[in-house]
């Protein structure tokens, strides 16, 4: 039996907690806050320190996956995660481009501190005013398709769309399970 851990990453609310949780097989631990300040309008909780669920994706390969906080004040947890992860995935929430820079600025911090596969999973596409992937993707630096990391639209709150952006990262980590 192989582990492998998994770390899903992205900014405030881009869906961090809710892909852990619709992935995982065991009870998520997830250690969230209630927000008390002003973006507390947007939702009650936040991750504060990390969610860690766990995923047998075959017979063979067991999945550890560890979900960060989005906000850059607990980057201290993203250099701990990122340190220890095998791949990870960045979720973006498309529908909310104000969030873009920052994402990018977080895409920057990882990929200075990690060399594993990653893959970029563009969540809230179901939204109104969700841009096209294309359009996301260039944003967030790589205008060139040559240097274009795979991403793969996402609904955190739908199991098989979970499962199928985990396969797509398994297929970039090449693991033969
Ligand atoms: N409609 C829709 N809602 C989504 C999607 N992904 C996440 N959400 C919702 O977005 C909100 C934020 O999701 P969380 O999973 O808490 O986000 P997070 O990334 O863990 O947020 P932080 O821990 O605060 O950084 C929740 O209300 C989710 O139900 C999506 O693809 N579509
Ligand atoms: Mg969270």
């Amino acid at each position: 039996m192989e582990t492998r851990r998994i770390v899903v990453t992205g900014i405030l609310g881009a869906g961090k907690s809710t892909f852990v949780k619709t992935a995982s097989e065991t009870e998520v631990v997830a250690i969230e806050r209630n927000i008390t300040d002003e973006i507390s309008t947007l939702k009650e909780k936040t991750t504060v320190a990390f969610d860690f669920g766990k995923l047998l994706f075959t017979p063979n390969l067991e999945l550890h996956i560890y979900g960060t906080p989005g906000q850059s004040r607990f980057e201290f947890m993203w250099e701990m995660l990122i340190n220890w992860a095998s791949a990870y995935i960045l979720l973006v929430a498309a529908h909310q481009p104000s969030g873009f820079d920052e994402a990018r600025e977080l895409l920057s911090f990882m990929t200075q501190r990690a060399q594993v596969p990653m893959v970029i999973g563009l969540t809230h596409m179901d939204c109104s005013g969700a841009l096209p992937p294309e359009e996301i993707i260039n944003f967030l630096g790589y205008e060139y398709e040559e240097n274009r990391p795979t991403f793969v639209i996402v609904n955190p709150h739908q199991r098989t769309s979970v499962i199928k952006a985990i396969d797509v990262l398994i297929d970039v980590m090449n693991l033969h399970y």
